[in-house]
């Protein structure tokens, strides 16, 4: 006999910080609210992502989600209510046998991940645990934050190719030190950069971070760099990319679109090569195309000693990370809940990762809601390393505050990931 059953599901479209609309999803055990979600939501999305399902029509452009809602309202529901919420595996299970198709096309993924979701809260709430907690007894490490501070690509209005510039305060003591530290440089970074590229630059981008009209990538570097050079933390900081190369990537001739020049892999991997020779750069993400399985090992070679992450190359996909695995492509995963679709499927690829010897590094979507739930994710994974934005805007600081909290409950059985972000445990 169950001990804890599901009584109702119940979701709802909500709006994302773009405006964007997505799902909600309440869940409901013994007749009380216990667990509530929101799915996020990408704009640079892989090719092979779990399937967004969307209205179409004119209404919200197109983007609202009624089919998914009335798919968790009616069929999901339906399926679950009477299960007990803390089987998560086998509700996971359920809801994927029960949408049939390999890429959740039928129900839609964000129907099913935000069920997926509030039912991992429920169960929490019910059992009286923290998420993080409930999901992990041996829960205890504290992300370094990768702070997008200055943002191209698709999350900008400006011309930088690269998608994000990231800062990781990798030297500080602890998490809140290291959200201090951020957020020191941030306010150094904004008045400098609007001094030297006028007022617009310091706009944010989607993922909060500054939009300086800037081709160079050196120069957005530099910019950062000197940022980070008046805070007096240098010594403590290093530094991150998100190329998002699949969007900089023509199918047709097999080149890529950097500054403005066109570059062949081998020339990337060289661009790359001489990068990393003069910042203290530690790690690049989808620095080449989601296909090239064998151009994402070559680089790993050559860039030996820098983590090299997988975004749209593994999309929270056990089986494209097992095929990366086989080839070496890449030493750290980007993982994403809603690439995939359940927090089951999602923690099998992490497993999967850290046992391989490759790192995980949790990630926002640019379009977030004000749920904190990736927050809890990172810890309860032990996982080391989170990105979600710049320290502005309440869908990005949701999820740093949350850490504070964290931090706060685990007293000294805390852990600074720090200078091990890719193997903290
Ligand atoms: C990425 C992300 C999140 P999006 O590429 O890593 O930072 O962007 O959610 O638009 O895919
Ligand atoms: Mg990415």
């Amino acid at each position: 006999m169950p001990q804890h059953k599901i009584s109702a599901i119940k979701a709802r479209e909500i709006i994302d910080c773009r405006g964007t609309p997505t799902v909600q999803v309440d869940v409901w055990v013994d007749g009380v609210l216990r667990g509530r979600a929101d799915v996020p939501s990408g704009r640079s999305t892989g090719s092979y992502e779990a399937y967004e399902l969307r209205d179409g029509g004119t209404r919200y452009g197109g983007f609202g989600v009624q089919k998914a809602v009335a798919n968790v309202n009616a069929i999901i529901a339906d399926a679950l209510t009477g299960k007990d919420v803390t089987e998560q595996r086998s509700i996971d299970r359920d809801m994927v046998a029960l949408d049939g198709t390999p890429n959740k096309s039928h129900l839609g993924a964000n129907a099913i991940l935000g069920v997926s979701l509030a039912v991992a809260r429920a169960a929490a709430a019910t059992l009286d645990l923290p998420l993080y907690r409930y999901l992990n007894s041996e829960a205890h490490v504290l992300p370094v934050p990768m702070m997008n501070l200055i943002n191209g690509g698709k999350l900008s209005s400006n011309d930088l190719c690269f998608q994000e510039f990231i800062m990781m305060p990798v030297g500080a003591a602890s998490f809140s030190e290291a959200l201090r530290m951020t957020a020191e440089i941030n306010a150094i970074l904004r008045p400098m950069t609007a001094e030297r590229y006028g007022k617009l630059a310091i706009n944010v981008g989607d993922e909060g971070g500054v939009v300086p009209p800037i081709v160079d990538v050196r120069e957005a570097l530099d910019l950062l760099c000197e940022a980070v050079a008046r805070s007096g933390y240098a010594e403590h900081i290093v530094y991150a990319f998100d190329c998002a190369a699949t969007h900089l990537y023509d199918k047709a001739t097999s080149r890529y679109s950097f500054e403005g020049r066109s570059l062949t892999r081998d020339e990337v991997i060289r661009f790359f090569e001489k990068l990393v020779s003069e910042y203290p750069i530690v790690s690049i993400e989808d620095p080449l195309q989601e296909d090239d399985f064998e151009g994402f090992a070559e680089i790993t070679r050559a860039l030996r000693g820098i983590q090299i992450i997988g975004d749209d190359l593994f999309v929270t996909n056990k089986d494209r990370l097992a095929q990366g695995l086989v080839s070496n492509s890449a030493n750290s995963v980007l993982w994403k809940v809603n690439q995939i679709g359940t927090l089951t499927e999602a923690m099998e690829t992490a497993t999967m990762a850290f046992r391989n010897g490759y790192g995980v590094c949790v990630s926002e979507r640019s379009g977030e809601t004000e749920d904190p739930m990736i927050a809890d994710l990172v810890v309860a994974l032990n996982g080391g390393q989170i990105k979600t934005g710049a320290p502005v805007r309440s869908e990005r600081t949701a999820k740093y505050n949350r850490l504070l909290q964290i931090e706060e409950e685990l007293g000294s059985a805390a852990t600074y990931a720090g200078r091990a972000f890719r193997r903290p445990v």
